[in-house]
């Protein structure tokens, strides 16, 4: 306690049978009296630590719900989708892998704060006391496992054998309920400790002679794990930021990542997805009431478009890039596809999760989705999607599929 809980504060304490002491044979370790000396095990340090984390969590969750619904749209969705803001994707997944990393530190340190109460005794003081250590159980859990696996998907590490994208989400569904939950049954703790303690101590006169001196101790070591927390959070963010924030770009030092040319990151190669060798004649099938086949000479010779537009990947990274090629609603129009169609696009990549991809009207009709010929003045490289990649404004960068084959109306 930072302070001893005035008259006020000590009817939101819950009615809950006082704590005991473990039977002799168990007093040792962390079950033995006075086992954690820190005085930084206290209420005032769990709820700033507490705003800070599930200030994060909620950025997180909120921002993953973007993500989920532009890259899986329920069907009441798929034809609300905006293809604007251009930059709104990679400001969101920015977001999320920024505060998804902050979240790191800040849940060791709230753990840390914490923890002794995992070796409270008794276990359970009643039902609803053990319901609360079992509601308490599953956030933390869902809470590690959901910043484990983001953190591994940043790295492109998938070292078990359950699908990432559905664990993430729901586990991420279970998290926010676990929260909720948490907040709800220490709700009176939470009002009770979220402003600072009056500085002032009470008149020694005034306290009943059985009691200590109000501590000083805890506010010095508060302050410690606060200003620990706040640098170790700062220097993740800095260190790692920098994978979608232009202006940090300069400290990236360990957000993993594969720059490939045009400075644009490649996560699936041309070599992976056994798309190296695209025969000469090569051509993209348009299909429609005038379907067509277009070879790149012919594509080049078609009016070109060229439009600043990032790849905002799934895995953390996004990165701006200057695109040339033809309009996507250009082609559709020539094979008499009107304005409003859903078109569904094939890649040359023979099997791959990205390898088809569902465009909603809003993208498809986009003056600034393309059919990109060109990264940067230059001719599309195989690992960026030669000879012809789609490119659309505010889309997770797993839909920007490569090696486009086929055109058609989904
Ligand atoms: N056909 C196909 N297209 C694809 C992929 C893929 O695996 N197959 N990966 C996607 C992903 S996850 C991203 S982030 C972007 C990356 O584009 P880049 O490699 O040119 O940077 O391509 C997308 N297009
Ligand atoms: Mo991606």
């Amino acid at each position: 306690m930072d302070s001893d809980p005035s008259p006020a504060r000590r009817r939101f304490d819950p009615p809950l049978p006082a704590p005991s002491a473990p039977p002799a044979v168990l007093r040792r370790g962390p079950l033995r009296p006075g086992a954690f000396r820190s005085p930084a095990h206290e209420p005032r340090t769990a709820v700033v630590l507490g705003r800070w984390l599930g200030a994060a969590l909620l950025l997180c969750f909120a921002t993953g719900l973007v993500s989920h619904l532009l890259q899986d749209p329920p069907g009441w969705l798929v034809h609300r989708l905006p293809s604007r803001p251009v930059d709104g994707y990679r400001v969101t997944q920015g977001l999320h892998v920024v505060a998804g990393l902050a979240a790191v530190p800040l849940a060791g340190a709230k753990l840390w704060t914490v923890y002794p109460r995992l070796f409270a005794w008794p276990p359970a003081r009643s039902v609803l006391h053990l319901l609360e250590r079992l509601s308490i159980a599953l956030l933390v859990a869902a809470v590690l496992l959901e910043l484990f696996t983001g953190l591994l998907n940043t790295l492109q590490w998938y070292p078990w054998p359950f699908p990432f994208r559905q664990t993430h989400y729901w586990t991420a569904w279970t998290a926010v309920g676990a929260l909720l939950v948490h907040l709800a049954v220490k709700a009176p703790v939470i009002a009770a400790h979220w402003r600072r303690a009056a500085a002032a101590p009470l008149p020694a006169a005034s306290l009943p002679a059985s009691l200590p001196a109000p501590p000083t101790a805890p506010l010095a070591a508060r302050r410690a794990v606060l200003t620990a927390t706040a640098a170790a959070v700062g220097a993740v963010t800095l260190t790692t930021a920098g994978q979608s924030v232009p202006w940090l770009r300069g400290l990236d030092l360990f957000a993993p990542r594969r720059p490939g040319t045009g400075g644009l990151p490649v996560n699936r190669t041309a070599a992976q997805a056994g798309t190296t060798a695209v025969p000469a004649d090569w051509q993209l099938a348009v299909d429609g009431p005038a379907g067509y086949r277009i070879g790149l000479t012919d594509l080049r010779a078609l009016p070109q478009t060229t439009a600043d537009l990032p790849i905002a990947c799934v895995e953390g990274w996004s990165a701006d890039a200057r695109w040339t090629g033809v309009r996507l609603a250009d082609l559709l129009r020539r094979a008499g596809i009107p304005a409003g169609s859903t078109v569904r696009i094939t890649s040359l990549e023979a099997a791959g999760p990205y390898r088809v991809t569902e465009m909603p009207a809003a993208y498809a009709d986009d003056p600034l989705t393309l059919l990109a010929l060109a990264l940067d003045g230059r001719p599309l490289t195989p690992d960026h999607g030669f000879p012809a990649r789609i490119v659309a404004p505010n889309r997770p960068g797993v839909l920007q599929t490569k090696w486009v084959a086929r055109i058609e109306v989904a």
